[in-house]
């Protein structure tokens, strides 16, 4: 990664980090750095790819540690901020994460492994921090980088391991693609353990040798007051977000709408990527900011692989064309290439396609085609050279603000609630949310939705749990048994509210 670090070294007085009103230069992101590194590697010469799990909020302290996992040659496994603590032990357990970083809010909630003796536990400060001494381990390519779970059409969320190679590769791309500079000025609001947040916002911005701007957790006032102070020059969100962003511009008066129109003009790009962006979304933000947003396709899995042009007609409802070192194919059942303006899964390859899923061989061998293309799932078409996806072949992967959800997930838990016989999860079209989670249940008596939430958010996030309930006498089931979740989505949309 150490061209990662580059510019940073190249332009030490430059503001890399903006947090609120606070400023951190390159110079005391690399210094910080290197101290974190010191600090895992307590007198070792390497951390040979220990998974160093670390719970911090988004922010110079963050990258700090990110940037010390790695140059001490471990692996980053980022915890989200706001999972409960069963959804943060999966993740430690399933990483078998040796070094556990946290800072001062988390420690409560991790406390139980400060008591365990097979993990270093280290409580995250600055102060604490001291200069590195001697050097850093030399780290090759091949050597894993980060680990970031994602879910599917399994239950459990799989660790997808990239590695230093494949996350220079993902950076490099887009550097390219949309035309990064030093000069460049973003505002990073999404979360860090997924790639549109790390990957896109952060890291390409720091390898360019940008400023990155956190405002977390999202809320839609600040980031119109950060875009009006005028120095923001990318932007990049999921729908949602666009679509939260759209709602707060209409309440605000004529004057403050002139002045945002106007501050969002000067940007010079606006992304939009992690779930489909629907075209009324696209062209109420034309209106508004003067842009035509630049919609991308990409996958935990593979980094970003297809992108509306940056120069060029940037077409609503498409997601454009393969990227540069990206291989794209759309192929049929039996993986023989569609014909031309056929529909077909999406297959990638390159060298910005992750290793392996951690610790799942098995996994890993279905996810790739014997030629070794990545197959993700997602049903595309070409038309007049451009993409445009049409689906995904499982209905039990959901897309909810940007966040991928395995209804098979949500029904394991479902059906660990005393009250509940069975259940069926599926995902409902929704404008602002793209889909929402809804879970048809069988119980013995109808259950107060309130507290079912209650009961379900001390065991998963808040964004998976369902937003609609349906109780039912039986769940629509095929000849072989099995729940037809087109049906159940039909029942969800057709029954009023
Ligand atoms: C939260 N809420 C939801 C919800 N999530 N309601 C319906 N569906 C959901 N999915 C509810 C909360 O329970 C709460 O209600 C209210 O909305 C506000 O919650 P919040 O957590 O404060 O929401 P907010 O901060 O507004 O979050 C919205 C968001 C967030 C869009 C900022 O969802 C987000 O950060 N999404 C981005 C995810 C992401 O980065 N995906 C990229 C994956 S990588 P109440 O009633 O409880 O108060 C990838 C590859 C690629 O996909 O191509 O990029
Ligand atoms: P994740 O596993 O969270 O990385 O989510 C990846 C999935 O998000 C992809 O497999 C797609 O289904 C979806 N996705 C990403 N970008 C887009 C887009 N522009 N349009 C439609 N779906 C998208």
């Amino acid at each position: 990664m150490e061209l990662l670090f580059h510019q940073a070294i190249q332009n030490p007085s430059k503001i890399a980090i903006k947090v609120q009103e606070k400023s951190f230069t390159y110079s005391q992101l690399i210094q910080n750095a290197k101290s974190v590194a010191a600090l895992l590697l307590n007198g070792k010469a390497d951390l040979n790819e220990a998974r160093v799990a670390f719970m911090i909020n988004p922010g110079f302290d963050y990258v700090a540690v990110q940037w010390g996992i790695w140059m001490a040659g471990g692996v980053a496994v980022p915890l989200c901020i706001t999972y409960p603590f069963p959804s943060i032990q999966y993740v430690i357990e399933d990483t078998q994460a040796e070094l556990i970083v946290t800072a001062k809010e988390y420690e409560e909630l991790l406390k139980v492994y400060s008591e365990d003796p097979t993990k270093r536990f280290i409580r995250f400060s600055d102060d604490s921090l001291e200069e590195m001494q001697g050097d850093l381990p030399s780290i090759s390519y091949e050597r894993g980088a980060m680990i970031l779970y994602t879910s599917g059409t399994t239950s459990l969320p799989k660790g997808v391991l990239t590695t230093h190679g494949t996350i220079e590769a993902q950076i490099r791309t887009l550097i390219k693609a949309w035309k990064w500079t030093a000069q460049d000025h973003t505002i990073c609001l999404l979360p860090l353990h997924h790639v549109h947040g790390i990957i896109n916002v952060v890291s390409c911005a720091l390898w360019a040798g940008a400023t990155v701007e956190f405002v977390h957790p999202f809320d839609a006032r600040t980031v119109f007051e950060t875009i009006l102070s005028g120095q923001v020059t990318v932007f990049m969100a999921v729908p949602t977000i666009y679509f939260k962003l759209i709602s707060y511009f209409e309440s605000e008066s004529d004057l403050r709408k002139t002045a945002i129109t106007e501050s969002l003009n000067k940007l010079r790009l606006m992304v939009s990527g992690s779930a489909a962006l629907p075209v009324s979304v696209m062209e109420k933000w034309k209106e508004i900011s003067g842009h035509y947003l630049l919609e991308r396709y990409g996958m935990t899995e593979i980094g970003m692989a297809i992108s509306n042009p940056y120069n060029g007609e940037r077409k609503a409802g498409y997601i454009g064309q393969p990227l540069a070192d990206v291989e794209v194919r759309l192929v049929d059942e039996n993986n023989q290439e569609v014909k031309k303006g056929e529909p077909g899964e999406i297959q990638v390859k390159g060298p910005s396609v992750f290793k392996e899923y951690w610790g799942k061989n098995e996994a890993t061998q279905k996810a790739f085609t014997s030629d070794g293309w990545f197959m993700t799932g997602d049903i595309a078409v070409i038309e007049d050279g451009y993409f445009r996806i049409l689906g995904r072949d499982s209905v039990d992967i959901i897309k909810s603000g940007g966040y991928k959800i395995s209804a098979l997930e949500i029904e394991e838990v479902l059906r660990k609630h005393p009250e509940i016989q069975d259940c069926g999860v599926v995902g409902i079209p929704d404008e602002e949310w793209g889909e929402l989670v809804a879970a048809a249940l069988i119980s013995a008596q109808d259950l107060e939705s309130k507290e079912l939430n209650t009961w379900l958010r001390e065991r998963m996030p808040a964004y998976k749990t369902p937003r609609r309930y349906l109780f039912l006498n039986e769940l629509p089931r095929n000849a072989m048994g099995k729940v037809v979740k087109n049906e159940l989505k039909k029942l969800f949309i057709e029954t009023p509210q």
